[in-house]
């Protein structure tokens, strides 16, 4: 078996432990973190997804899955983030009310980090009024909003609303995205961008933080 799915196989079963002796020496190995990410930590925890989509795995499972997909990330932080220009512009991101999912928006930060941006991590759960006055308090260009509920996707149109009423709408970009986020939410709730993963959440948000 390959590395890759014996690291995805082991997250599967939330075997932590082994997930990161074998993310360890993959990077001991030289392979690619890109790959390593993909092929072996996302991999899995698509699997793991799929099965808790049919009830085959029920959340204990998923969380034991997540703890070894957060170790594995951190892991390769280092070699994900890029030796960029540094603080190329300031971002608070954090995951909506109501909202535990985390996996995909600590992607998202480490990947902005990787392009030289300073990230404000405002956890998970995080309400409106918390991302705008982070934005005012921080001087933030860009706020970034992650949802993975289809009931909590909702919070992100009254963080829109919360910017106009605190009157910071013209000087704060807002990025949607998470699974269940398209372009078509994003127009419909007056935010800026919708991007569909982590990569390109960060290349746009160098690209947001210029204008
Ligand atoms: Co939850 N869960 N979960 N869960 N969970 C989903 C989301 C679900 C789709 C599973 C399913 O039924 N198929 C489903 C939502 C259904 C819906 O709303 N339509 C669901 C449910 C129902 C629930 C609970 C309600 C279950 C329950 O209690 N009965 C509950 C809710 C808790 C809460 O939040 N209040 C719950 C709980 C949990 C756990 C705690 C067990 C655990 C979270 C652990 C953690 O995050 N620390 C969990 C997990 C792990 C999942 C799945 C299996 C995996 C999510 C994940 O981490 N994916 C998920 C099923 C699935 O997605 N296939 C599921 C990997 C991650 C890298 O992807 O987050 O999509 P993702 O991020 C992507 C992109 O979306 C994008 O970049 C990343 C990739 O590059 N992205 C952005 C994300 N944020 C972005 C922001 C951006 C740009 C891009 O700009 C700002």
């Amino acid at each position: 078996m390959n590395i890759y799915l014996e690291i995805s196989e082991n997250l599967q079963k939330g075997k932590h432990k082994a997930v990161q002796e074998l993310v360890e020496q993959a990077i001991n190995d030289a392979l690619p973190a890109v790959d390593i990410l993909n092929q072996g930590l996302l991999h899995g925890m698509n699997i793991i997804g799929e099965r808790f989509k049919n009830n085959e795995v029920y959340v204990p499972e998923v969380l034991v899955a997540a703890r070894a997909m957060n170790i594995g990330l951190k892991l390769l932080k280092p070699l994900l983030a890029e030796d960029g220009e540094r603080f190329v512009g300031k971002v608070c991101i954090g995951t909506v009310q109501g909202d535990l999912h985390d996996i995909g928006k600590n992607l998202v930060k480490m990947m902005l980090e990787g392009k030289g941006l300073e990230v404000i991590d405002l956890g998970t759960d995080v309400s409106p009024e918390t991302f705008i006055n982070t934005a005012i308090e921080e001087n933030c260009q860009l706020i970034c909003c992650s949802a993975l509920l289809t009931t909590t996707m909702e919070v992100m149109g009254e963080v829109v609303k919360c910017a106009q009423e605190k009157g910071i709408r013209d000087k704060v970009k807002i990025m949607v995205g998470g699974a269940p986020v398209t372009e078509e939410f994003c127009k419909k709730i007056g935010a800026d961008c919708y991007t569909s993963d982590a990569a390109s959440a960060a290349e746009t948000a160098v690209e947001l933080c210029k204008l």
